[in-house]
């Protein structure tokens, strides 16, 4: 299934003389090159595997076809991405969606694709077959400790089967919530959160962290259990040093400042991980840069300012995914432009000329510091993505060369026009 190194190398030829001269004028223009190629290299995202499908809305779902039928081809979907553009070598998944059958079988192939398992996703938001009790009105903040019990078992569950894969991380995202005034006691709800992520945490092995996502409303749209960055720092900062917040692009109301989140929960040493999405309203997961890279650049710059600060590893001290959802897009397409998205904002962040910036917040220079920060958000840094992929053997243009490769096709051939990927 994936293209042979000579047929990308084949691929590139006719965009490399373009592409040298590209890189050569931006390359003149900055220190460290080689240092910059190699941050930018190391930058892996990982690649949800409930993405690889058509993503619908409450009205409907229009079928790609070719659609992964099982986790095994949702990580040949991944490794094609991988081998495409070299960036997207972890993959997270979702219990009970993507249980493996065969553990060895699941490892083996995975590592053929040169991917890893990034952090496990539980699903307490919807009921499944056979589940003894609903979680209609919510999981782990239920008033009912049955219920709760449950939720924690599946959340231990999902611990489980990521240790068995090598994953070191579990996201739990809480749809738990109220849709009207007075339906729940805050406090309560607050408490049996509180106790139920308390009983997932003492699961958690030694070297494994727990990621809290929030997200202020939808399902629910009176009040959310999690429902912004103090909800979840709160809870993570109570459970422990393995807990941390995990920030979803998607997940805040229109115009919050996202990138001062991150600069404070980075300071605190409580953020955890991103899921990258767009979003121009709500949580539209939509193409990572589609409505805002300007957002996602100023989220970056924060991101490399507090982590250099704190000497952290850029490329693993954090969780970087994707949790985005297709509606109209080809979902790999998609995730190409959502990953480009991300090295690119990356790349710009490199760039910020610090000490300078520093020195102008010093000398409260605002129009400098906005000089110093869009001299870097308006460089062309897309020869330098392209040469660090090309660097490690991926494609000048990945979608292009998706496109040219006739991957849809070949999957719709192999596959059918009528698959269902499980997922969002
Ligand atoms: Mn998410």
């Amino acid at each position: 299934m994936l293209p042979d190194n000579s047929i990308i190398e084949e691929h590139n030829k006719p965009g490399l003389n373009e592409h040298r001269r590209r890189f050569d004028f931006v390359a003149s223009g900055i220190n460290n090159v080689p240092g910059i190629l190699q941050q930018i290299k190391d930058l892996q995202i990982a690649i949800p595997s409930w993405a690889l499908g058509a993503g619908g809305t409450r009205f409907g779902r229009f079928s790609y076809g070719g659609e992964p039928r099982s986790l095994e081809e949702k990580i040949e979907d991944i490794g094609l991405l991988h081998c495409l553009n070299r960036s997207g070598g972890a993959i997270s998944l979702h219990i009970p969606w993507d249980i493996p059958s065969d553990i060895p079988a699941i490892k083996s192939l995975a590592a053929q694709y040169g991917l890893r398992f990034d952090a496990v996703n539980s699903n307490t938001f919807q009921d499944q077959p056979g589940q003894a009790h609903s979680y209609k009105f919510g999981s782990l903040h239920h008033s009912d400790k049955v219920v709760r019990q449950q939720a924690i078992d599946h959340n231990i569950e999902v611990i489980r089967q990521g240790m068995a894969l090598g994953s070191e991380a579990l996201t739990i995202w809480l749809a738990d919530g109220s849709c009207f005034p007075g339906q729940l006691n805050f406090r309560k709800a607050w408490q049996h959160t509180y106790e139920s992520l308390q009983g997932i945490y003492a699961a958690l092995p030694a070297n494994w962290k727990l990621y809290l996502e929030y997200k202020p409303y939808e399902p629910n749209f009176y009040s959310s259990s999690v429902a912004d960055w103090g909800q979840s720092y709160l809870y993570t900062s109570k459970l422990g040093s393995k807990a941390f917040t995990l920030v979803d692009l998607g997940h805040h109301l229109p115009g919050t400042n996202i990138e001062q989140i991150v600069a404070l929960l980075l300071m605190e040493g409580k953020l955890g991980g991103f899921h990258f999405n767009d979003s121009k309203y709500g949580d539209d997961d939509l193409t990572v840069g589609s409505i805002n890279p300007y957002q996602l650049f100023l989220i970056f710059n924060e991101l490399v300012e507090g982590m250099n600060s704190r000497g952290m590893n850029h490329a693993t001290d954090i969780g970087w995914m994707i949790d985005a959802s297709h509606n109209v897009k080809d979902p790999l397409e998609d995730l190409l432009q959502s990953v480009e998205a991300i090295k690119i904002a990356y790349a710009q962040a490199l760039l910020v000329d610090k000490s300078a910036l520093q020195q102008a917040q010093n000398n409260n220079d605002a129009a400098l510091a906005q000089e110093i920060l869009q001299a870097a958000y308006r460089t062309d840094v897309r020869p330098l993505v392209a040469e660090a992929r090309l660097q490690c053997g991926g494609a000048l243009e990945p979608l292009q060369a998706y496109r040219a490769l006739n991957v849809r096709n070949s999957l719709i051939k192999k596959r059918g026009t009528k698959t269902t990927a499980t997922g969002l």
